[in-house]
């Protein structure tokens, strides 16, 4: 009897694990709006710590943007992420004025069996406080809980706090404001300065904000969001030492091509590969401050400098072949007859549709992990003609592995097909149209 309860306790902590588990390509996040994210490597996993964009009431929030809290997520193959719930909200934090919806880019670093949870929001007009505070919470899991400090970090007004730890050590904080960026030393209690703030010397002229440093090879990368032309690029500059001097080295990512105003970068190696994580507004393409973060491979050139990050729809990781495949996170598409669009622009975090629209038209997924023992593939589709989506595996003119017919109908449907080649390994995936018609399709998936 104890033995089934057990079981039953277990089953349930799983079960309730993957109802929060959702898998990803960007953006990231689809059930919620998320920004600003400060991605780490703790306990062998990604840890993703952003900010959460919602729609307020008139009148709420500041100049646009309302977070009223956080959220953690975590991955291990960075396609499928767990949301690890609300780890800290405008209302348990004692000296953040609730009424403001101020929780602004947040960050966190692991010392000495702790985890450091960094904030910035709007300071309870009780506590004398003006303008925005730094607040840290502590927890002895980067998930959580997490227990706020009851005042703001002394001495500090700010916005993006991005704590760093040196190799000997030493603790620093990166902070920006008034459009420029500042460095304060942290004690190692990782809760109280350990000196002034002082401005960052030597970067160029114009809008800054979002510090985010990290070290590679020697080299104090220090990386910020910089307006150039009319909106946010993602730059940086480099020293070797985490104060500077900094050197402006260049852009790692132009400003958005939809238009978002701002940005906002963590860079991680995991796995020995790096990545820069950043968000755009992709689920809301009218309103820049409801925005999703996304994932890219990042790559150094032999100098150590940064080669430029193109944001793509496939973004990050290996997907499972054996679990829905997002074809409009699509890697290529062929120049005619090949599109997404939303599948419900009342309630965009549904996600994205591909539109095949012509014969030949092609829409190819990459990276894809078919294992081995795969029997059919599962195509959930719609078409107002009917069609034949044929499903190849890595060459547009190869020989399909399956061929899946798709009625005349005006709703979605799951068809399916058996492969008639098995594929195993690492492939990309590809669907084509191979009639003169028009089919939509939501996902693809393998058994
Ligand atoms: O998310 C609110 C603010 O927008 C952040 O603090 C900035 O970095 C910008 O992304």
């Amino acid at each position: 009897m104890k033995i089934n309860v057990c079981v039953l306790l277990i089953l349930s902590f799983f079960l309730t694990l993957n109802e929060n588990t959702a898998s990803a390509q960007n953006p990231l996040i689809m059930d919620q709006f998320t920004a600003d994210p400060s991605a780490r490597v703790f306990e062998g996993k990604v840890y993703l710590y952003p900010s959460h964009d919602i729609r307020c009431e008139e009148g709420k929030g500041i100049i646009g943007f309302c977070m009223a809290d956080y959220h953690v997520f975590s991955s291990e193959n960075l396609t499928e992420w767990n949301d690890h719930g609300v780890i800290v909200s405008q209302n348990n934090v004692p000296w953040v004025d609730s009424t403001k919806y101020s929780m602004w880019a947040p960050d966190c670093i692991y010392r000495d069996g702790k985890y450091f949870f960094y904030f910035p929001a709007i300071a309870d007009e009780k506590t004398g406080i003006k303008g925005m505070g730094i607040g840290v919470a502590v927890s002895d899991k980067p998930y959580g809980p997490f227990k706020p400090e009851p005042q703001p970090i002394a001495g500090l007004r700010g916005i993006d706090p991005n704590p760093f730890i040196d190799k000997d050590g030493k603790a620093y904080l990166y902070i920006a404001g008034m459009r420029r960026l500042s460095m304060v030393k942290l004690k190692s209690n990782m809760v109280e300065t350990a000196s002034e703030p002082v401005l960052i010397e030597g970067l160029p002229k114009g809008f800054k904000e979002g510090p985010y440093m990290f070290e590679r090879k020697g080299v104090y990368y220090l990386t910020f969001p910089y307006v150039i032309d009319s909106t946010e690029t993602l730059a940086y500059a480099i020293g070797n030492n985490p104060m500077g001097p900094f050197k402006y080295t260049g852009v790692i990512m132009d400003q958005s091509p939809v238009a978002c105003w701002t940005n906002h970068q963590s860079i991680i190696e995991y796995k020995r590969q790096w990545y820069l994580f950043y968000h755009h507004n992709d689920l809301s393409p009218h309103f820049d401050k409801n925005r999703s973060v996304c994932a890219e491979y990042l790559f150094f050139n032999d100098d150590g400098t940064i080669k430029k990050v193109i944001p793509t729809l496939r973004g990050v990781g290996i997907s499972d072949a054996g679990k829905k495949i997002q074809i409009d996170r699509y890697s290529v598409v062929s120049e005619n007859g090949a599109s997404i669009s939303f599948i419900d622009t009342s309630n965009r975090h549904e996600g994205w549709k591909a539109l095949l629209t012509k014969k030949d038209a092609w829409i190819q997924y990459n990276e894809v992990d078919f294992g081995k023992n795969l029997k059919s593939v599962k195509i959930k589709a719609s078409s107002a003609a009917g069609g034949v989506a044929d499903i190849l595996i890595d060459k547009i003119e190869g020989h399909p592995v399956a061929r899946v017919k798709i009625d005349k109908n005006d709703g979605w449907k799951i068809y399916d097909s058996e492969l008639f080649e098995i594929p195993s390994g690492i492939h990309n995936l590809i669907v084509k149209l191979s009639v003169e018609s028009n089919i939509e399709i939501d996902w693809v998936q393998f058994e």
